[in-house]
This record gives structure tokens, sequence and C-alpha cells, in this order.
């Protein structure tokens, strides 16, 4: 049975890579941070038979630890600080999970001599983009990080191909694009308006607020994205792929399509106030990728669209909703 070590399991893609993989007969060992986690907690019962971990990537003593322990097939380093608005207020503490945090557990894979057996893959991110140079971005797109996340990120990314060159590693990276599903948490812009527009629909709210209505993103649904992960870890020679839909949507197309979807009047104006906390130093105005690369490699390409996504979304949120008071 392949063994796979996954970091940041309690969160949204942790979720789901760790449904697929379990699908596909591999036992999970998650990697889960803190001295008390209540969403390893929450996430232990719904997958009762995955072994969780304790570590945290600051920490290279606790990395070293638990690589050496579980002495993994595969693993899949989805550990981050994520949010982008947050990494503005924390962008050291950014800097050391999300871009030094990936070096750390790559030097201890080394360090316990399971570099030339251990398939590496690396949630790289859409943000490296920033300022796009053009468009759609591709993997030949230069990098342009616009935030402390996006820097993070790059510096992560690059380390990942370093080490693939100078130490021959199995590391992939997927530059994956804004994606979203039932597990998505409820500080990112999609989970916020779903959530929101499932209270309003059933009366315990009136309105809410949201920030920049105008920034355009590649929306997709992160269980075709975790299958992507996987695809790149069973490629004979590792490599880097764009991961995203090839469609881009505004915030705003985003909220009025949730409105629609419940059955609401779309007029905006109606429910949503401008929250000027929400607008960012500097903003990424439009992202749309190019997965051709993934579609002719891995025979990848995503298959829940964006009316799809919203309209998931918002039921999984009516029905939440709906059992809570
Ligand atoms: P998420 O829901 O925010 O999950 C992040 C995970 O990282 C959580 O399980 C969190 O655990 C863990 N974590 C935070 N600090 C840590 C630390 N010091 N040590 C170990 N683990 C730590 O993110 P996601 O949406 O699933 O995304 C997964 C990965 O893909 C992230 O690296 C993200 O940056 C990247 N990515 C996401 C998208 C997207 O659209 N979702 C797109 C491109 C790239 P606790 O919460 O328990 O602390
Ligand atoms: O949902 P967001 O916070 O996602 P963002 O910044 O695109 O980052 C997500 O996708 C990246 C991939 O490109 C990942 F790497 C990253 O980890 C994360 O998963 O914001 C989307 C847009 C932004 O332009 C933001 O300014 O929505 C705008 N926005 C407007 N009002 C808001 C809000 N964002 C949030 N979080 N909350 C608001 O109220």
């Amino acid at each position: 049975m392949p063994v796979a070590l996954v970091t940041g399991v309690t969160g949204q893609d942790g979720h789901h890579l760790t449904r697929l993989l379990i699908s596909k007969g591999y036992q999970v060992v998650g990697v889960v941070n803190g001295q008390s986690n209540h969403r390893a907690e929450s996430f232990s019962g719904l997958f009762p038979e995955v072994n969780l971990v304790r570590g945290d990537l600051t920490d290279f003593s606790s990395l070293i630890q638990v690589v050496g322990k579980v002495k993994p097939d595969e693993i899949y380093n989805l550990g981050a600080v994520s949010h982008v608005g947050l990494s503005f207020n924390q962008p050291e503490l950014t800097a050391n999970v999300t871009g030094l945090g990936t070096l750390r557990l790559l030097e201890a894979v080394r360090k316990v001599g399971l570099e030339d057996k251990v398939k590496f893959y690396q949630a790289s991110s859409s943000e490296m983009f920033g300022k796009v140079r053009t468009t759609p971005q591709n993997e030949l797109t230069p990098f342009h990080p616009r935030s402390p996340y996006g820097v993070a990120k790059t510096f992560a990314h690059y380390t990942c191909v370093n080490y693939r060159e100078s130490y021959n590693m199995h590391i992939s990276c997927g530059i994956l694009f804004n994606h979203e599903g039932e597990f998505r948490g409820h500080e990112f812009v999609t989970r916020k308006i779903t959530s929101s527009v499932a209270k309003i629909k059933l009366g315990k709210i009136n309105n809410f607020s949201l920030g920049a209505l105008s920034p355009k993103r590649d929306w997709g649904y992160a269980g075709d994205y975790v299958e992507a992960m996987w695809r790149m870890t069973q490629q004979s020679s590792p490599d880097d792929f764009v991961i995203a839909t090839g469609k881009t949507h505004s915030v705003q197309d985003f909220l009025e399509t949730a409105l629609e979807v419940a059955e609401l009047d779309t007029e905006i104006e109606k429910y949503v106030t401008f929250d000027a906390d929400m607008k960012r130093p500097a903003e990424v105005d439009l992202l749309v990728g190019d997965s051709s690369k993934a579609k002719q490699r891995l025979d990848w390409e995503a298959k829940i669209n964006f009316k799809e996504l919203i309209t998931l979304m918002v039921e999984n949120d009516l029905r939440l909703e709906s059992l809570s008071k």
C-alpha cells in the first residue's frame, strides 16, 4: 500500500486529496500543526482511517521526525499561510511558513535519505503571476507577485525547481489557479459570498460587505484540481503544470450568479456594502490560465464549470445554514 504524507491536510485541498488518495488505495498520513487543533478533530471525524501526526512547517526538527518516521512514497506539500490579504498583515509569518517551510520540508527529505525515493508535489499558485505579463498565463509566463504570499510562493516554487535540478529529486509544482468548493474557508471571497447569500435566502441576515468587485479570477472546482496533483506525481519525470479552467470572471459576476442560483434579486446594491478594509495594498486584477500542457501530458482538464461550481457551493451552504441556528 503506497504511503502519502500530506501537509495542510486539514485545509480545503487536504480534504479533497485525502478522499482521492483513499479511493486509490493509499495509506494517508496527515500533518497537523498547533497544540489543540479543532480542524484536526473534525477532519478525523470525516476520515477516521487517516493517521494524523504533529508537525509544523516552521519547525525543522518536527519535519525530520515526521518524514523519518513515516517514510512516505509521496509527499503533497499543501501547508501554507494561504490567505493573500492576511499575508500583508503577517508577511514574516507568511514567508516563514509558505516560503521557508517548503525548503525545510525538502531538506528534511534529504536529511533522512529519502531524496531518491520520494515523489514530491508542491502547491504553487497563480498568485505568482500577479501583475500579469501575458494573457492567458502558462508555464512560460514570467512571475511578478503582488503580495507577501505571492512572493513566498515564488520562493518555494524556485526552491523546488532548484532541488529538482541540483539533487535530481522527483518534484512537481502545480501552478494552480483559484479553486473552490464545499470545504473552502469562509475567509475567501467565494465562500463568503455563497454562505452570505444562503443566510440572506433563509432570512438570517439582510446584507454583507465585500471589497473590490472588479478583480477577475479563473475559478475551478477543488475536487477536479486534486486529481491533477496526483497525476503529476505519477509521471515518470517531474515537471511543472498550470491547472486552470481557461475562463475568467469578476467577483461581481460570482456574486450575481450566486444570487441568481439562490433565486434572489441580482441587484447587488440591495445586499452588499463596500468594506474598505478588504482592499489590498496591491491587487491582482486578472488571472486566466492556459492548462493545455496539463491536457496534453496529464490528460487533465476541468470538468466543473463556473455556474456548476457556484450552484454546488450555494446548495451546500443552504443545506448547512438550514441545519444551524
Ligand atoms: P487552506 O484551506 O488555507 O489550508 C492550508 C493548510 O495549511 C491548513 O491545513 C493549515 O492548517 C496548514 N498550515 C498553516 N500553517 C501551517 C504550518 N505552520 N505548518 C503546517 N501546516 C500549516 O488552503 P487550500 O485552499 O487547501 O490550499 C492548499 C495549498 O494550495 C496551499 O498551499 C495554498 O497556498 C495553495 N493554493 C491554493 C489555491 C486555491 O485556490 N485554493 C490556489 C493555488 C495554490 P491549520 O489551519 O490547521 O493551521
Ligand atoms: O478569495 P480571495 O481571497 O482569493 P485570492 O486572493 O485570489 O487567493 C486565492 O487564490 C490563489 C490562487 O490565485 C491562492 F494561491 C490563494 O491561496 C487563495 O486561495 O480573493 C479573490 C479576490 C481578490 O481580488 C480580493 O481582493 O476577491 C477580492 N475580494 C473582494 N472582497 C475579497 C473580498 N477577497 C476576500 N477574501 N474577502 C472579501 O471580502
